[in-house]
């Protein structure tokens, strides 16, 4: 900022030095997120409750984004290409981050998690990398542009949801 400030102010566009030190810095913010992410997924959650308040935050979050891409895909709000690639990308993101959550332990309380994620582990990271492996495909659908494209990839997208919901979710 103190380089590149003045630089701006003497009106060239140059903004080298800050971009100089940002390059400095990413090592160390890669270095503090592997040390984040090398932590025993439990230290990040105090209590049983904030692993079930992150999952659902982040289930409200994709809910969000995949409903907007429905409703641009049923024709229920106008399709604009812009938002709806930035949608699948967040999904395409998020959708990596409810699984350290899942801990053991968090079947209780208020919750509609069923036991069956902890005594079927693998069916449910089966069902898991299927959704992620969708998500995928409308992430790569939606950088096309292309409705069509679309309208196509999402339907899958959220027939992989319901079917985790399905087995893994109380109703
Ligand atoms: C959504 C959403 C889900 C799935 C599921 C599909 O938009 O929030 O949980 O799709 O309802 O059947």
């Amino acid at each position: 900022y103190r380089q590149g400030a003045p630089a701006l102010l003497m009106g060239r566009v140059d903004l080298q030095p800050t971009e100089t030190q940002m390059k400095k810095l990413i090592p160390l913010a890669l270095l503090a997120c592997a040390a984040t992410l090398s932590l025993p997924a439990a230290a990040q959650f105090a209590k049983p409750e904030d692993a079930i308040k992150y999952r659902e935050a982040v289930m409200t979050v994709q809910g969000f984004h995949l409903g907007r891409l429905f409703a641009m895909a049923q024709g229920k709000i106008p399709f604009d290409a812009k938002v709806a690639a930035s949608d699948a990308g967040v999904l395409a993101d998020v959708t990596r981050l409810a699984w350290t959550a899942f801990l053991p332990g968090t079947d209780k309380g208020k919750t509609r998690a069923k036991p069956d994620i902890w005594t079927e582990q693998a069916k449910f990271k089966e069902a898991a990398d299927k959704m992620q492996a969708e998500v995928a495909k409308l992430d790569a659908a939606a950088k096309t542009g292309n409705l069509d494209n679309i309208k196509a990839a999402v339907g899958p997208v959220g027939q992989s949801c319901k079917a985790c919901h399905d087995n893994f979710r109380k109703d």
